[in-house]
């Protein structure tokens, strides 16, 4: 590490950013959590929980302190409504880094209604934008760390390897010579909240080239995976288990159901191809770009934070061969193709040394023993993916065109 920076790690109470937050204090950063809450609220709303039962704050910065001698202050504020507070903030902390996690994250969620599709839209987009303007409006010369996502480009199985951010286009100019430009790559949003991060690009691209802003924005696979080395060390620091079909990801869905002996969850024929990462190497992941912030040149840095591609229906056979689950093939309540390919460069990440972690049995197993470990608070109605991405897939719906018609 170069020296020890000041960091506000905003969402640190949620499942990335709680190990990150760890991880970084634990080099030496000086960590400040942001957080308002809200996911532990949404659970609360939803009749959900973490599989795993997770300490208040409090408890959690507590138990660190005792293990590592190390302070993270926290602070609970809405970044999206509460402007004043996230000013205040930054002028009394002026940090080195913010790294973002703040948003609401799941697709389904966000399909479920207009109410979660607005609340998507604003909580996302005001809170990014709250930080950006914060910082210019205060002079700060600070890092943003952005997490977004694999979901802005789509997955149109176009056979290009998929790029970091930004795509060459070379187009003929009036005097028939052709001339290149990297734009960035077209988004192709899957859900109200993989818009979100599409629109985010955009705030980002703004605020490099017109405040000369030092941004890198993560574009993250999906997370799976429970532990990393700092929230083993005390059942207080553990890290949450979404496994609810909101907010459950898929393999750690899957690897959920095999210990309550519920057949896996396959939507449609399972050809969807995912870019996946596991939890310690997220962590690892933001700690290398925390310590390689981009130049001032206009541009934000757009790193692909992945290490591998699998499809769900290779995911469920991996964990049905392990585990005995049957699998169950479901109708699809997404709106996403049946089948894709997938090729991401994650070159940037390679080269600045991360070793990545691979889907090796001996995570699988130990995903599992946390799952089933703590099996006995799972609830087992929550379970099922009830969010719809459009009305004629909701079961009893006349679809539109059959209603205009009668
Ligand atoms: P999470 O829901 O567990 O954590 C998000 C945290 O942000 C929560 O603690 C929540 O209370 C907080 N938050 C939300 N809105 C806020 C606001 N307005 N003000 C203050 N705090 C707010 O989600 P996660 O899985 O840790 O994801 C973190 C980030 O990483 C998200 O932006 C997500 O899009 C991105 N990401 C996650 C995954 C994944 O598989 N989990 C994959 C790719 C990208
Ligand atoms: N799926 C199943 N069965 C299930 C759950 C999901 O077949 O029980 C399928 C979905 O239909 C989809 C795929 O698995 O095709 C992935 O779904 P997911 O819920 O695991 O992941 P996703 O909705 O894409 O969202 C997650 C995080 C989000 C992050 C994203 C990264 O919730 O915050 O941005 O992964 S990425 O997918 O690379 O865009």
């Amino acid at each position: 590490m170069e020296y020890s920076k000041d960091i506000i790690v905003v969402g640190g109470d949620g499942f990335c950013g709680w190990p990150t937050a760890l991880h970084l204090s634990a080099q030496g950063h000086n960590i400040t959590i942001v957080d308002n809450l809200s996911r532990r609220q949404i659970d609360a709303q939803m009749g959900a929980d973490s599989l795993t039962p997770i300490a208040s704050m409090e408890d959690r910065i507590a138990a660190w302190k005792e293990h590592t001698g190390r302070a993270i202050r926290f602070e609970n504020i809405d970044v999206a409504r509460d402007f004043d507070a996230v000013t205040a903030l930054l002028a009394a902390s002026k940090p080195d880094t913010i790294i973002h996690f703040g948003e609401q994250r799941a697709a389904p969620y966000s399909m479920k209604g207009a109410s979660e599709k607005r609340y998507t839209v604003d909580n996302n987009i005001s809170g990014t934008h709250n930080l950006l303007a914060a910082s210019v409006e205060l002079g700060l010369d600070t890092h943003f760390v952005h997490l977004g996502t694999m979901g802005v480009y789509g997955y149109d199985d176009d056979g290009l390897e998929i790029p970091e951010g930004y795509l060459p286009v070379y187009v003929p100019g009036d005097d028939k010579q052709i001339m290149k430009r990297d734009i960035l790559y077209p988004t192709n949003p899957g859900s109200v909240y993989h818009m979100t991060k599409s629109m985010d690009q955009l705030l980002f691209q703004f605020y490099a080239k017109n405040d000369r802003l030092r941004i890198t924005d993560l574009h993250q696979g999906i997370v799976w995976g429970t532990q990393t080395e700092e929230t083993r060390l005390d059942e207080r620091l553990i890290n949450r288990f979404d496994y609810d079909g909101d907010y459950g990801t898929v393999l750690n869905r899957f690897l959920m159901q095999a210990v309550v002996g519920h057949p896996l969850t396959v939507h449609g024929t399972g050809g969807q191809t995912r870019a996946f990462i596991h939890i310690q190497d997220t962590v690892k992941c933001l700690a290398l770009a925390v310590n390689n912030p981009p130049a001032k040149d206009g541009k934000v840095a757009i790193l692909n934070q992945m290490t591998e591609t699998h499809t769900v229906r290779s995911l469920a056979k991996l964990v049905a061969d392990a585990s005995g689950a049957s699998i169950a093939y479901l109708d699809n309540p997404r709106n996403e193709a049946a089948e894709n390919d997938l090729r991401v460069s994650n070159k940037t990440f390679l080269s600045l040394g991360l070793q990545p972690v691979t889907l090796a049995q001996g995570l699988i197993d130990e995903t599992q023993q946390i799952a089933a470990k703590y099996a006995d608070r799972c609830i087992r109605r929550m379970i099922p993916c009830v969010s719809t991405w459009t009305d004629n897939q909701r079961p009893g719906v006349v679809p539109p065109k059959a209603r205009k018609a009668a």
